[in-house]
């Protein structure tokens, strides 16, 4: 390898560290002035040795021209919606299914919050990103990478060389839809009704670089296929996919059994507004995987899992309401 090569890898290596820090963990470790300064070497080298360009290089997020049309993606296993649950009873009903299913007196649960966005579906191979996809009607749905390449918090490269797919929610913050949207006002453009449609507005942009300005970001959720996957549980999962380096929302809990769901389900009804994003209820998934895959899904929905859904605060106007959802 040169010594160009050499100090490319390093500086790649380095900026991809100080964006985990900056934008996965929220804790910058570098002042910015030092982090533009590497950017700005690594961008010079590239320049002189485009031969050396990869696609998981931190100067490459914004890099595709505009699409004609969003390609089709077919899921290897489906992305299944989740069934919903209201109220208390709802989420007593689901446990008990679930013990007389499996014949057993308690079950573990994880208890995670609902990020209203949109899900999507992240390919990983020799530990690069190279597909990203919507959910679209669960088997099908649109390949949006160069749109999710733009997300800051979404890794292009991985420390896990298996094949891996992972299942996230990618959301606008509020402040982010606040300021989007003072910004359309100003430029008297018609204005997004919630951080969710302006979040699928800006993921259904055939330019990737409309999306690279609207400060998307992302919670990843799940494992989708992973041949090499070991784990035992759900929250095992969780973990490891932090320790790869994914965004994952913290605020999940291992719960014993339902009382301490349906606890942490009433600890959110009113602390829901002070989060920086929104969220629209709590999904709750039997942990171990083991029984998961006794459980097995409906056709529309695993019945491992269950979204409990808190009550509508308010009818929100109807603005610019993108329909991105199924
Ligand atoms: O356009 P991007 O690459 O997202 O950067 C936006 C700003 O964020 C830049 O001014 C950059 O300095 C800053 N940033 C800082 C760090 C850091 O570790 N201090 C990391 C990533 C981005």
């Amino acid at each position: 390898m040169s010594q160009i090569e050499k100090k490319i890898n390093e500086l790649r290596k380095q900026l991809q560290h100080y964006n985990h820090q900056y934008y996965v963990l929220d804790n910058p470790s570098v002042p910015d002035a030092e982090y533009d300064r590497l950017m700005n070497e690594l961008i010079k080298l590239e320049e002189a040795h485009p031969e050396l360009i990869t696609p998981d290089s931190p100067t490459q997020r914004v890099g595709a021209k505009p699409l004609d049309v969003f390609e089709k993606v077919e899921h290897t296993t489906p992305m299944l919606s989740l069934a919903n649950a209201f109220d208390v009873q709802d989420l007593r009903d689901f446990d008990r299914r679930i013990r007389e299913s499996l014949s057993v007196d308690q079950v573990e649960y994880v208890a995670e919050l609902k990020i209203d966005g949109l899900a999507v579906s992240l390919r990983y191979q020799d530990g690069v990103f190279v597909q990203g996809a919507t959910r679209g009607d669960g088997s099908v749905g649109e390949d949006i990478t160069q749109n999710l390449r733009t997300v800051r918090s979404i890794p292009l490269a991985i420390n896990e060389t298996n094949p891996i797919e992972v299942r996230g929610e990618v959301f606008m913050p509020k402040q982010s839809f606040l300021k989007l949207n003072e910004k359309r006002q100003e430029q008297e453009l018609d204005l997004f009704a919630n951080p969710r449609n302006a979040a699928a507005g800006s993921l259904r942009q055939l330019d990737p670089k409309i999306a690279a300005e609207r400060n998307l970001d992302v919670f990843i959720y799940a494992v989708g296929e992973w041949q090499a996957g070991t784990s035992a549980t759900h929250s095992e999962h969780l973990q490891y996919l932090s320790e790869l380096g994914f965004k994952t929302n913290p605020e999940w809990k291992k719960c014993d059994n339902i009382d301490e769901v349906i606890q942490y389900v009433e600890s959110w009804i009113d602390r829901r507004n002070e989060l920086a994003y929104d969220i629209d209820g709590i999904v709750i998934k039997v942990d171990r995987l083991e029984y998961q895959d006794i459980l097995k899904t409906t056709a529309k929905s695993p019945r491992w899992a269950i979204a409990y859904k808190f009550p509508a605060e308010e009818v929100v106007t109807k603005l610019i309401d993108v329909d991105f959802s199924v």
